[in-house]
């Protein structure tokens, strides 16, 4: 009876520091493997779920910026966005730049991007909400069934002015 104990014990002694090896390296393998595949997928999850797209914020997309402002009109300080054309919008500390100026009741695409540090889009009237990582350009649609003024707001702590950080976008009839 002693010796069978005696045996059992024995035998189990060396498993557990066996273990002990492998349990922290599974662990850090299984966490490397999440980590890949979650930044493999989280872009392709972004833009199903918000049903935007994305491109990189290169110097062709920053020349089409410039030509939005260049061959545009502004009323009241609001770039106007003539129905069919597409339209930019720039996050920066700590604005939306420029304000809008668009027709109710048309679609548009805009593509947003942050030109410097991380910032949130968000558009209550339409439902979204997604973050600007720098280097990238989101391609949203917008349609505004009713006049107005509606409120562009930064979601994402982007630094001392992020509380006041607003854009406008103003919707005629
Ligand atoms: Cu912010």
């Amino acid at each position: 009876m002693e010796t069978t104990v005696n045996v059992a014990s024995s035998a189990r002694g060396p498993r557990p520091r066996t273990s002990l090896i492998f349990i922290p390296l599974l662990a850090a393998l299984l966490g490397l493997f999440a980590w890949g595949l979650a930044k493999l997928l989280a872009p392709m999850m972004l833009a199903e779920a918000l049903k935007v797209t994305y491109r990189e914020a290169d110097e062709a997309f920053y020349a089409e910026v410039d030509a939005f402002y260049a061959q545009n009109d502004t009323v009241d300080g609001a770039v106007v966005v003539p129905p069919g054309q597409t339209g930019y919008l720039l996050a920066q500390q700590w604005a939306y730049l420029p304000m809008l100026r668009l027709k109710a009741g048309t679609p548009y695409t805009f593509w947003v991007a942050s030109a410097d540090v991380p910032h949130g889009f968000t558009l209550r009237d339409q439902g979204l909400n997604f973050m600007l990582i720098p280097g990238y350009a989101y391609e949203v649609e917008l349609r505004f069934d009713t006049p107005g003024r509606f409120a562009v707001s930064c979601t994402e702590y982007c630094g001392l002015g992020h509380e006041a950080m607003f854009g406008q976008i103003v919707v005629e009839p």
